[in-house]
């Protein structure tokens, strides 16, 4: 019975150091220690001892499982620790290989916005923000639109209940903001805007504007037009000519419309200026009375200019695009190529 311990134990031993991985190894220990392995088979034949050897024997089959069970469970340390040095180099990334990844570039229209919102934040203008879902009051009431002026016509805006509507130009964020912050204040309002317009060439229910206020103290259709002049120069070039011509909108008093000379023939006349040799780029003005009573203001004391563009038009023309709905088809031909 010793000699069948001492061979269990040396054979064992030695099928255990080649055990390839844990399930073998594991597979190994039920069959030599598990309750119907090798070892209790051995110990039944205890009962045929004499009672003196008994405990002698008992000793040693007791010593052979605990030295087992201690082989055992360093080999699965090994066999553990090989395995996962086995998937660390399985699953080793070089991040030094140069990347080949595609990383894509920014829409035209976000070029453009960004150009627009570096020239103001450059002459201290803060970026401001609001909802594109709207109150009348605000798209309307509050910029001195009356109920029967044409730009309320149901045929342009898109109306949810006769109180609340998309807005149709972001001039409802510079009326939040003059509510909230006193002057003299500088911003821009960037966002979508929507108009019940068909789609064509240069018509889409949704486009983008930037919309620009400044109100403080003294302020006189001069600083307009220096400001406006210089955002120009940098966004069309040095060489760029301007001019202002009289129009109307009922929130600014007196309005204008910007033309810049036109940016493929520079002012000879072509098919891009319709032979006038000018561009309308924005519309702009001091801002009306009324608007500054609205938010509490009097304009005796306060007053201030106002404008906005179209992101879509300027894109346009910056670019030589001639068709807006190139801009929303998401046509990678098309995205590309800025
Ligand atoms: C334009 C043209 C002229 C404008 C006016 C205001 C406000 F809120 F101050 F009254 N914001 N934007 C404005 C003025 C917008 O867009 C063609």
């Amino acid at each position: 019975m010793k000699e069948e311990l001492m061979r269990l134990k040396d054979k064992t031993i030695e099928v255990l150091s080649n055990s390839k991985n844990i399930d073998q190894l594991n597979d190994l220990k039920v069959k030599v220690l598990g309750k119907k392995g090798e070892l209790t088979h051995i110990l039944r034949g205890m009962s045929r001892l004499v009672p003196e050897e008994r405990p002698i024997l008992g000793k040693m089959a007791n010593e052979v499982k605990e030295s087992l069970e201690q082989k055992f469970s360093e080999k699965a340390q090994v066999l553990k620790e090989a395995l996962k040095e086995r998937k660390m180099a399985e699953e080793y990334i070089d991040v030094t290989i140069p990347s080949m990844v595609n990383l894509g570039n920014k829409h035209p229209l976000t070029l453009v916005l960004d150009e627009i919102r570096d020239i103001f934040t450059g002459l201290g203008y803060q970026v401001m923000e609001g909802p594109e879902i709207e109150l009348d009051y605000y798209n309307f009431e509050a910029l001195n639109t009356p109920k029967d002026h044409p730009a309320r016509d149901v045929q342009d805006t898109f109306y949810i209940t006769e109180e609340i509507l998309l807005r149709t130009q972001t001039s409802p964020v510079q009326v939040r903001t003059m509510e909230r912050q006193q002057p003299p204040l500088k911003i821009i309002a960037p966002g979508r805007v929507f108009r019940s317009d068909a789609v064509d060439a240069t018509h889409s229910p949704m486009f983008h504007q930037v919309e620009g206020l400044a109100i403080g103290e003294g302020f006189t259709m001069g600083d307009l037009k220096g400001t406006l002049v210089a955002f120009i120069k940098e966004m069309f070039g040095d060489d760029r000519k301007s001019r202002f011509r009289p129009h109307f909108f009922p929130f600014t008093e007196p309005s204008a419309e910007v033309d810049i000379s036109c940016i493929a023939c520079h002012g000879e006349g072509c098919r891009i200026c319709s032979y006038t040799g000018w561009l309308e780029i924005l519309g702009c003005g001091m801002v009306h009375p009324n608007v500054l009573k609205n938010v509490g203001h009097d304009p005796e004391k306060i007053n201030g200019f106002a404008f906005g563009m179209g992101v879509e038009r300027i894109a346009m023309l910056k670019y030589g695009i001639n068709d807006l709905r190139l801009f929303y088809e998401n046509d990678l031909r098309f995205l590309r190529q800025f």
